[in-house]
């Protein structure tokens, strides 16, 4: 009888714990791809700007920049143990190499943040020509960690 009592409690402890860390971390999968939502949808309007999609407006462009340099910041800590399984195109490289993960994340905020200093003069070659490297980065990035 005891016996059942220890059994049943280790064993409800031990589902009930993966189920909280199921739940944290599909929270963080949804953290980390709303914050990449943002992102995509001001790079998607400096990105039809520099291809003549839309009007170049200096200040929208200087605008999305500097939301996506803030964003850009946000990502990495939704990346958490355990949150490769779930509604995401992370792929589990990321948690293997996780170093260089975090070495591509800094350098594509680094390119982001330079765009949002550039784009504030309101150049329009030199907001393109940046706007290239921060879109190098994303893709460096999505080659090796995203799932199509
Ligand atoms: C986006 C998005 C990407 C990147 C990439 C940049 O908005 O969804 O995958 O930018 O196109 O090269």
């Amino acid at each position: 009888m005891k016996k059942n009592l220890i059994l049943g409690l280790l064993i409800s402890a031990f589902f009930g714990s993966s189920f909280v860390i199921a739940a944290d971390a599909e929270k963080a999968i949804k953290y980390r791809r709303g914050v990449f939502n943002v992102m995509g949808w001001n790079f998607g309007s400096m990105a039809a700007m520099v291809k003549g999609k839309i009007p170049f407006d200096a200040n929208v462009f200087a605008r999305n920049a500097e939301i996506v340099a803030f964003m850009s910041q946000l990502p990495l800590e939704g990346f958490v143990e355990g949150s490769d399984e779930g509604d995401t195109k992370a792929r589990p490289e990321i948690w293997l190499n996780m170093e260089d993960f975090e070495a591509k994340m800094k350098k594509m905020q680094k390119e982001v943040s330079a765009l949002a200093e550039i784009s504030k003069k309101g150049n329009f070659d030199a907001s393109k020509s940046q706007l290239k490297e921060v879109g190098a980065t994303c893709k460096g990035c999505h080659d090796d960690y995203r799932n199509k």
